[in-house]
Formats: C-alpha cells, sequence, structure tokens
C-alpha cells in the first residue's frame, strides 16, 4: 500500500481536477503549488510566514541537502521535517535534474549518474538505489524517482534511450524503498514525442507507483509545445493518482496545465523572480525597481491578504530594493507565494463550481492587458 493517497473530489467540464492528497503529514487540497525549499528553507521566507502563504506541501532537493549538509547529517538532525521546521506535507526531488543543470562535470550510463559537486568539487555517484537512500534519510512524504532528464532539443535516439532508462531506474527505486510512510513518484519523460510519452506512462504505470510527475518540460520549449506534450500524457495516466508537473511554472503554465489534468506543481518563479524585485499581480508583473513606483502609495494588490500589501506602498518597495535591502526580496517573496497560492485556491474553487474555462479565461484577459 501507498502511504500517500489521491482522493477524486470533482472534474471541471475541461477536465481540470480538484481533489486531494492524504500524506502522513496532513492532506492537500489539490491542484496545489508547493514552494521551492531548495536547502530545506524557502528563501527569504520562514515556517510562520510561509504558512501564512497557504502553503500546504514544500519540496526540498536532494541533490543540494547532499552535498550540503549531506543525508547523514539531515538524518541526525531528525531528518527535513526537524531540519527546516515545516511541519506539513513535504517532497523531494530525486537529484537527477539538478545534475543536468548544476553539476560542473558528468557522467551519466545504466549505473547512474557520477558527477562533480557544484559546491566543493567533491566527485559523486548518484544511482537510483543512492538517491532513494538519501531521500530515505530526508524522510519527506513523497520521493521522486531518480531519472534521466535531456536538454530539448535533442536527437531521437537520446530523447528515446533516456525514457527507457528512466523506467529501469524506476523499478530500481522501487526495489531499494524500505520506507513505509514515504511513496515513490514516477517520472514521466520523452521530450515532445506524444508516442515516447505514452510509452514512459505506460511503463511507469504497470509499477503501481504512488503517483506520477510529467518531468522533461519546461527546459527552454516553446510554451505550445509543453502544453501539447502535458495534452498528450494526461490521458495515459491513471484518474486515481496524483499528477505533478516538474519546475513549472508561470501563473499562465499553471492555468493552461490544470485545464489539462495536472493537480500538482513546484517552481523557484514566485521566490526568485521576488527577490529580484519582480511582483506578481492580478494585473500582471510589476517590476517593482521602475521609477514609476516612485511615489506610489499603493499596495501590490488592494485586495491580498499578505504583510507587504497590507503595511507597505509600492513606493516603500521600490525603496527598499533600491537601497539594497533584504527586507524588498523578503517581502516581495511573501506576496508571490501569496499570489501563487490565492491563484491555486482559486483554481480549486473553479473547478468546484464548473467554471474552470470562465475562469481562466478571466485571469488570463486581466493579467495580460498593458499594466496601468
Ligand atoms: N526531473 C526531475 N526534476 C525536475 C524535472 C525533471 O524532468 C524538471 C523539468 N522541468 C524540473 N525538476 N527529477
Ligand atoms: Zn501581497
Amino acid at each position: 500500500m501507498h502511504s500517500v493517497r489521491y482522493e477524486p473530489l470533482a472534474v471541471d467540464p475541461t477536465g481540470a481536477r480538484r481533489g486531494r492528497l492524504h500524506t502522513p503529514h496532513g492532506t492537500v487540497e489539490l491542484p496545489t503549488f508547493m514552494p521551492v525549499g531548495t536547502v530545506g528553507g524557502v528563501k527569504c521566507v520562514d515556517v510562520e510566514r510561509l504558512e501564512g502563504t497557504g502553503a500546504q506541501m514544500v519540496l526540498g532537493n536532494t541533490y543540494h541537502l547532499a552535498l550540503r549538509p549531506g543525508g547523514d547529517t539531515v538524518e541526525r538532525l531528525g531528518g527535513l521535517h526537524a531540519l527546516s521546521g515545516w511541519r506539513g506535507p513535504m517532497l523531494t526531488d530525486s537529484g537527477g535534474f539538478q545534475v543536468f543543470s548544476l553539476a560542473d562535470t558528468r557522467k551519466i550510463d545504466e549505473r547512474g549518474v557520477r558527477f562533480k559537486s557544484h559546491v566543493n568539487g567533491d566527485v559523486i555517484d548518484l544511482t537510483p538505489e543512492r538517491s532513494i537512500q538519501i531521500q530515505e534519510q530526508l524522510g519527506a512524504d513523497v520521493a521522486m524517482q531518480l531519472d534521466e532528464v535531456v536538454q530539448l532539443p535533442s536527437p531521437p535516439e537520446a530523447v528515446h534511450s533516456a525514457m527507457e532508462r528512466s523506467v529501469r531506474w524506476a523499478e530500481r527505486c522501487l526495489a531499494a524503498a524500505t520506507r513505509s510512510d514515504q511513496s515513490l513518484f514516477g517520472i514521466v519523460q520523452g521530450g515532445l514525442d506524444p508516442e515516447l510519452r505514452r510509452l514512459s506512462a505506460e511503463g511507469l504505470v504497470a509499477l503501481d507507483m504512488a503517483g506520477y510527475a510529467i518531468g522533461g518540460l519546461s527546459v527552454g520549449e516553446p510554451a505550445a509545445d509543453m502544453y501539447r506534450t502535458i495534452e498528450a500524457t494526461a490521458p495515459h495516466l491513471p484518474p486515481d493518482k496524483p499528477r505533478y508537473l516538474m519546475g513549472v511554472g508561470t501563473p499562465d503554465d499553471l492555468l493552461e496545465s490544470v485545464e489539462r489534468g495536472v493537480d500538482m506543481f513546484d517552481c523557484v518563479m514566485p521566490t526568485r523572480n521576488g527577490r529580484n524585485g519582480l511582483a506578481y499581480t492580478a494585473a500582471g508583473p510589476l517590476r517593482v525597481k521602475n521609477a514609476c513606483h516612485l511615489n506610489d502609495q499603493r499596495p501590490l494588490e488592494e485586495d491580498c491578504p499578505c504583510v507587504a500589501c497590507r503595511r507597505h506602498s509600492r513606493g516603500y518597495l521600490r525603496h527598499l530594493f533600491k537601497a539594497g535591502e533584504m527586507l524588498g526580496g523578503i517581502l516581495l517573496s511573501i506576496h508571490n507565494l501569496t499570489f501563487y497560492q490565492r491563484l491555486m485556491a482559486d483554481v480549486r474553487g473553479a473547478i468546484e463550481t464548473g467554471r474552470f474555462a470562465e475562469f481562466k479565461r478571466e485571469r488570463q484577459g486581466a493579467w495580460a492587458k498593458p499594466p496601468s
């Protein structure tokens, strides 16, 4: 039996799904957005503030935590929940994707990936078994399989063999897993080829995993290609298991993907962009550092309940960024995470009332207009 369970609640006429994910650390209302806590903590946001944004489930990274402070240390400190102070559900990524995007040099074969740490240059072997061993030390509610991710575009043979290898690695991850309080999600690969996506999904579904992620997207391809690939993948995933689109995305991406049946997301955009002075609003993204905000007494959003909006003006936030104060990045991270969580809460409401298409049209219309 899996330690996490998907509970279906409603399906909108578009196909958007409203459900719940029950985990050992609590229940997650789906669709959901998971803030990224790469090294344990979400950058700039302490756990109490994070709860205040409405976040339900947080993502941690095996790659980063394995390098620093190391799986053994996290285990001795009581696991990722104790380490981070987050009491709710957590998910850890396997390290596969991060090795491809961050490690200095890497060599990949059937056994696994050998790479050089971007932190201290140590040579590290990450196999499916080792990834599971570390993820068990971290102790999140959901662990991800180790997968092989290819850049897009890549030669079809490379996409094909990485997809098949990823299915074999999923089997090895399942065989290596020992914790009854942790569930393993598979990761569908296969580039932009609908046939490869189908084969990948079928291979993983045959393994009866606790949930299924769609990986290998949002790696530089046009948005339309990503949406088409999600559309080609989702029908091959079981309706009674959660679906997670990894590393996505913009507010538009979330709406388009929910419409295509995705339940879970994670992305650094709200926090990374917040630290860089970009604030998400219902009227579209706003560059806080721009001179036009100099004397603006209005909050980022009138109806946002976050501290940046309740207590501060756009003029003040601009000043903080101009003065190089950390507080600017902190306040915008909190605001952006609150924006993403409110968006997902509204998404859930729209699915429940069967009006997701209309909701999506309204929201996209509002943030596509030129800013006032
Ligand atoms: N695989 C893993 N983690 C990921 C991805 C993937 O394909 C992506 C792709 N957007 C983000 N994070 N393991
Ligand atoms: Zn706000």
